[in-house]
């Protein structure tokens, strides 16, 4: 049986838009439909428009206004996350929105809180958990090789120029932690279980720079272990592991390490193996990017396969808050010097944020 056709409007069309593009385009064969693009720059939405093959918008509501969607997929910068999520909810559109989820966390739980009353889905492109050596650990962890993990170390250390893809970053005021460190918290949810209290360190090592380059974080899990995550993007290392994820996992029966090159070495009752985790280059991927477009892929193949089973995504708008929590307490954590609880959000209409507590 063909697989549901879904429909799927582009917003945004720059850098890292271009990945999802291409995602959607390879995922044709599964029912993706890429309908049309859309881009307040008019030169990025046509280029993106005729490399595409579909009509190109520079306005969202002339986007909505003449395309049939099923779902439109956000790409734009997160501060113009909560007004696109808000037009979109109003018309009823799942919608996938690319992380940081928004600004502040009153604009996330302001998203979350329109789609659960007007009952439409909601996923944040939050990929670094679908990138396959992500997916490998996790399965590791599942398969009980290690037992019940007690100790991770989750990294990003990279001297990669980011600064030349993402000229932003000069600029912004919280950097690593709301960019990439985001990514790491939201691992070690993924690895590790919901977290009870976080500490943080921030360090700019780069004096030209507004906001943190590097950060340390130290997390307590609700079942007991303990993480440590860290970013940066001033490590001056050989090889550079960018755009890798270094992961270190220990648990009562043994460990899972991911070294640079996507390599993982599983040591389970005493026994090790060495796999390579890593996913082959596909025609619209290079290095060093492929971990992450890969990633890319993975996140739109899951929300699409969770819009045809009408399910929610494993890193719906709800989920998505738990890691986003874990930002803000960090930064908090850095300011305070002190342990923070983070804020959690209920569902189900009572949209008071618990107000965050500093641990004891
Ligand atoms: O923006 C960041 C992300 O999400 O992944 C890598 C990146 O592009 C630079 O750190």
């Amino acid at each position: 049986m063909a697989a549901e056709a879904i429909r799927i409007g582009v917003i945004g069309c720059g850098f890292y838009a271009q990945n999802h593009l291409h995602a959607w385009r390879e995922l044709a064969p599964d029912g993706a439909v890429l309908a049309a693009v859309c881009d307040i720059d008019v030169g990025k939405a046509e280029a993106a428009g005729r490399a595409f093959g579909v009509p190109f918008y520079t306005d969202a509501n002339a986007l909505f206004a003449s395309e049939q969607l099923d779902v439109v997929d956000i790409v734009t910068r997160q501060d113009t996350h909560r007004a696109l999520c808000e037009l979109t909810i109003a018309r009823g559109l799942a919608t996938i929105v690319q992380k940081p989820f928004a600004l502040s966390w009153d604009d996330c739980t302001a998203i979350v809180a329109a789609a659960e009353k007007a009952g439409v889905w909601l996923a944040v492109h939050e990929n670094f958990r679908f990138q396959a050596p992500m997916r490998h650990v996790r399965q590791a962890i599942d398969s009980g090789a290690i037992g019940t993990p007690s100790w991770a170390r989750i990294r990003f250390r990279t001297g990669f120029d980011v600064y030349a893809t993402q000229p932003y970053f000069l600029t912004e005021e919280r950097l690593a932690i709301a960019d990439v460190g985001i990514h790491m918290l939201d691992l070690a949810r993924f690895f590790m279980g919901e977290v009870v209290r976080i500490s943080c360190e921030t360090q700019q090592r780069n004096p030209t720079l507004r906001g943190e380059d590097t950060a340390t974080m130290l997390l307590r899990h609700e079942r007991g272990g303990v993480s440590v995550v860290e970013c940066t993007y001033e490590a001056r290392r050989s090889p550079d592991p960018f755009p890798e994820t270094l992961v270190e996992i220990e648990g009562p029966r043994g460990s899972i390490i991911v070294d640079t090159g996507c390599r993982m070495t599983l040591t389970s009752d005493g026994k090790t193996g060495e796999t390579d985790i890593g996913a082959p280059l596909l025609s619209w991927t290079s290095h060093p990017w492929h971990v992450s477009q890969q990633g890319a892929l993975g996140a739109c193949r899951h929300f699409l396969d969770c819009l045809q089973r009408g399910v929610a995504a494993e890193t719906s708008g709800a989920d998505n808050l738990k890691s986003y929590a874990l930002v803000d307490a960090a930064y908090r954590a850095a300011v305070e010097h002190g342990a923070i609880v983070p804020t959690i959000w209920e569902a189900g209409g009572a949209n008071i944020p618990l107000k965050s507590r500093r641990a004891r």
